[in-house]
């Protein structure tokens, strides 16, 4: 554990939120998940999947994190399998018990999803019930939004407008989907939602006066099949930061008084403007001038051909220019 937090400290990295797994079965696990965790009608399979959690705890308390993100699969393939209500107080209870066990800085994070592994119920299936665990739990407790983890044409922006309002959003975990839980690049399928949910997310966070930077947990939660992993990141990074750049651009005056005069065509102006101006200049000066590259997929992939030309000459230095 020290090691792997004296390299990280060495990158200039620290730990975000720790994620607990109940949702597979480990090794020498004594109880299988197969039929929940939190949820499981037996209550040694509850206990083990409680304890794992304030065992995540502890680590990240040695990390220096300062959340714990819990998300189950917990839920049920057919009608009858399980008793609903039942089924949310085993769920309920686990939660405090792991609430309890929080360092007093910590946050909780409860991740919902429509579906999947789990086809007719989840347990935790979207933002209403996850906000209801946040809200019995307590002032640590938040709702964590992903992305892809919404039946198709949800209104994320919406849910998002409606947590922060009730000051139970943690944060995120971006990615984009076409069809489900996809976990494809944000923004890579639709940029204008994530433009929505930016816009959403800088009103609201400035009518409670949050720091945009802190106050969130900002993470990126996608899949690489296809992608080398480390360029993903940075093309999500930029993906993130266009809309975040777009959203801070919203005249906020004249939107307030388009929507109270009524006037939808100005309304949708004011934000479509914004979407549709090109602020990928100001972005990557931006960057610049906080110590970073105004191309870094560019800069990313000159090192790679690089480190890849030492390595097959046997040189010790190679000088490109891409
Ligand atoms: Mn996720």
């Amino acid at each position: 554990m020290q090691s792997v937090k004296a390299l990280a400290a060495e990158h200039g990295l620290r730990f975000d939120a720790m994620n607990s797994n109940t949702f597979q079965d480990q090794p020498g696990q004594e109880h299988s998940y197969k039929f929940g965790s939190l949820q499981h009608v037996d209550k040694n399979t509850r206990r083990q999947a409680i304890d794992h959690n304030i065992e995540v705890i502890r680590q990240g308390v040695e990390l220096g994190s300062d959340s714990l993100t819990v998300w189950l699969s917990d839920g049920s393939c057919f009608p009858g399998q399980l008793n609903f209500r039942q089924a949310f107080q085993n769920t309920l209870e686990g939660l405090r018990e792991i609430y309890s066990a929080l360092p007093a800085h910590w946050k909780m994070f409860v991740e919902y999803k429509p579906f999947e592994p789990n086809f007719y119920s989840m347990t935790v299936g979207d933002w209403g019930q996850s906000l209801l665990y946040a809200n019995k739990l307590g002032p640590k407790a938040y709702t964590l939004v992903d992305l892809g983890h919404h039946l198709p044409n949800a209104n994320i922006e919406q849910i998002v407008a409606l947590l922060l309002m009730e000051g139970k959003l943690g944060g995120f975990h971006f990615n984009d989907s076409k069809y489900a839980d996809d976990d494809l690049t944000v923004g890579s399928i639709k940029p204008y939602q994530l433009f929505l949910i930016f816009n959403e997310l800088v009103d609201g966070m400035d009518a409670r006066g949050m720091d945009h930077r802190r106050d969130l947990g900002w993470m990126i939660d996608a899949s690489h099949n296809v992608k080398d992993p480390l360029e993903d990141l940075l093309q999500s990074v930029e993906a993130i930061m266009l809309p975040y750049a777009q959203a801070l651009l919203v005249d906020r005056k004249r939107l307030k008084e388009a929507q109270e005069g009524n006037d939808v065509v100005a309304a949708q102006e004011i934000l479509q403007n914004c979407f549709r101006t090109d602020l990928r200049p100001l972005v990557a000066e931006a960057r610049l001038r906080v110590g970073g590259a105004l191309q870094p997929l560019a800069v990313y992939r000159n090192e790679k051909i690089r480190q890849q030309l030492i390595k097959e000459r046997g040189l010790k230095t190679v000088a490109t220019g891409l």
